[in-house]
């Protein structure tokens, strides 16, 4: 069943996503991508559901894909086309993290390996757990980082590690990944999923067009100049100060009270 391989809680304001096949350390196989991209459509579908935390059972977060599933072998022994499983499962699943309009918190509670350091990477929020590590596995199998590795990697941690870590395969600690700014924070073991919900509670109180406003803008000045970026804050500045949640902001704030944010627009 497509369904065991994620696990979905809904809570109020948000969704906790747990890839299952801790037998396997979470890594992907066809059957849990399709179960991860229904999870993440029916989060957006829900405009109740301002946040959404992803995370993994057992003793792994997810150690990429899973090498033997099925799904990648070729027929008559030829090689597989990996580009194939890029297309149809990964880069839709990156470009998916990336397109919602609500922010995507991952709490990376044990081994990231391949593309499951990808799918941290592609987060909103990264926490990790102590024990958690993390692994450019690619280069020990003959590949590339993928789903997103070779273009985010660099933004994030800078160009020096990132050639370094993708080209040596090694594997970070968490504390070092931390320092490295690959992640937001380190927390201990026992207290990551507390931390990681409690964050999700923030959200589900906060101003839903805001989040998805500064998560787009973020994305945007990737590509953009100065110049163009405060162009894009200027329009999007206008028209959040059009919308009902600046006008609940300021009025709770002239009233000392606490604002009453509702669901997504
Ligand atoms: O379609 C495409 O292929 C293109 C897309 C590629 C994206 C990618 O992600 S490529 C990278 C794939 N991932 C890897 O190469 C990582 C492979 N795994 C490891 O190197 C190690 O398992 C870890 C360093 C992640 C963890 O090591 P350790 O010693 O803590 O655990 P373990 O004993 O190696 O693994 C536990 C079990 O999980 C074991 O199964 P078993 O023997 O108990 O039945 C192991 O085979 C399984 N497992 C771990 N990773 C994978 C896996 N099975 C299939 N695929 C995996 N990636």
């Amino acid at each position: 069943m497509d369904a065991a391989t994620v696990l979905v809680d809904i809570r109020p304001g948000y969704r906790v996503l747990t890839l299952n096949r801790p037998d396997k350390l979470n890594s992907f196989t066809g059957v849990m991508h399709r179960a991860l991209k229904a999870a993440l459509d029916e989060a957006e579908a829900d405009k109740s559901c301002k946040a959404v935390l992803i995370t993994g059972a057992g003793r792994g977060f997810c150690a990429g894909q899973d090498l033997a599933d099925p799904e990648i072998a070729a027929e008559d022994g030829d090689a597989p086309d990996l580009g194939e499983t890029l297309e149809k499962n990964y880069n839709p699943l990156i470009r998916k993290l990336r397109a919602l309009p609500l922010p995507v918190v991952c709490a990376v509670n044990g081994v990231a390996a391949g593309a499951g350091v990808s799918l941290a990477l592609a987060s909103d929020v990264v926490i990790a757990g102590r024990s958690a590590s993390f692994g450019q596995a690619f280069v020990k199998i003959g590949l590339l980082p993928d789903s997103g590795a070779t273009y985010l990697l660099p933004r994030l941690i800078g160009p020096a590690r990132a050639r370094a870590w993708a080209l040596t395969g090694d594997t970070l600690k968490a504390d070092q990944a931390e320092a490295w700014g690959l992640v937001h924070k380190v927390v201990d073991d026992a207290g990551l999923i507390a931390e990681a919900e409690a964050l999700c509670q923030r959200f589900a109180g906060s101003s839903a067009s805001s989040l998805a406003a500064i998560k787009r803008a973020f994305d945007i000045a990737d590509g953009n100049g100065l110049d163009a970026q405060l162009d894009y804050e200027r329009d999007e500045q206008r028209r959040l100060g059009r919308g009902r949640d600046y006008a609940e902001g300021v009025a709770a704030f002239m009233e000392k009270r606490k604002p009453v944010f509702g669901g997504r627009p």
